[in-house]
């Protein structure tokens, strides 16, 4: 017989202790734009998310779309700002967002699961009130800060075997009011929220590297933070490790910053003994 399905074989067996680990928990997934450019790509990750459903696990994907929101800015000849890694929001950009991550981006994400074979639901954090914000930082215009999440909607929808896919975009306190939220912002909220077993923020870097330029697979939230204040974790970096330990501060059991471009990123990570990216946890 062709080694190549005995190893196939093999390494389905093996899955067994983490597939009977993971079994009902709940794994919130950020997708980043940069992580979405190509078709293979985002049929890979289409393909991890429905087989993670599969197998008895809770996903919830919540998306970003930087580069997208990008490119129709800059066809509307609207300019576009960040400051601290985040969009400086004005009111015609606000609208521009919305479209983009709630039409756009949300619904191919959507259907690229429904064409691996499982059920998804687009929701943005408006939807049920989701996810409440107060302004991030008066530098940014229409940023939200998450102050009051409702999740009830998703665990609704983790019963009937369907996949939420949340783009990061919220109610504010008033009416009629819309804020643009980061997507590793919203995601961890989320995970928060739902008492997370795993928050997965895939990147476009193998992970969080030592001063030695290696990368670290295991991290307490003190060795964190301690690399944030020595300059050791800077850069883009910085606004995913703050995700993560807040997010654990919240009650998330780990989180794992990952390459996305490495396929089948998400089911290295939970389904094999050799694990992807930097690990942090208590
Ligand atoms: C982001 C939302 C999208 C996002 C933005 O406007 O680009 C803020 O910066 P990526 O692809 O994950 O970077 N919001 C406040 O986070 O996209």
């Amino acid at each position: 017989m062709n080694r190549d399905w005995i190893a196939t074989a093999r390494t389905l067996s093996e899955a067994l202790p983490y597939l009977q680990r993971y079994a009902g928990s709940i794994v919130v997934v950020k997708f980043g734009g940069n992580a979405m450019g190509d078709e293979e790509a985002m049929a890979d990750f289409a393909r991890d998310v429905v087989l993670m459903r599969q197998v008895g696990v809770n996903p919830v994907v919540v998306h970003g779309g930087g580069p997208m929101i990008n490119d129709l800015l800059g066809k509307l000849g609207i300019e576009s700002k960040f400051l601290r890694g985040k969009r400086v929001t004005d009111k015609a950009t606000v609208e521009v967002v919305e479209m983009v991550l709630t039409g756009l981006v949300n619904k191919r994400i959507v259907q690229a699961i429904m064409d691996e074979g499982g059920r998804a639901v687009g929701l943005s954090g408006k939807d049920d009130d989701m996810m409440v914000c107060v302004a991030d930082d008066p530098d940014l215009g229409f940023v939200g800060k998450p102050v009051e999440m409702n999740v009830q909607v998703l665990r609704d929808l983790f019963a009937a075997g369907i996949i939420p896919v949340v783009a990061p975009v919220a109610t504010g306190m008033g009416p009629n009011e819309t804020f643009n939220v980061n997507g590793d912002t919203a995601a961890g909220a989320i995970a928060g929220a739902l008492q997370a077993d795993r928050l997965l923020l895939l990147t476009d870097v193998s992970g969080v590297k030592n001063a030695a330029g290696e990368i670290v697979t295991a991290m307490t939230p003190g060795e964190v933070e301690e690399m944030i204040e020595s300059g050791v974790i800077a850069g883009g970096m910085i606004p995913k490790a703050e995700t993560a330990l807040k997010a654990l501060e919240e009650g998330v059991r780990a989180v794992v910053i990952l390459d996305g471009r490495v396929p089948n990123a998400c089911l290295l990570e939970l389904f094999t003994e050799h694990g992807a990216g930097s690990l942090i946890r208590s």
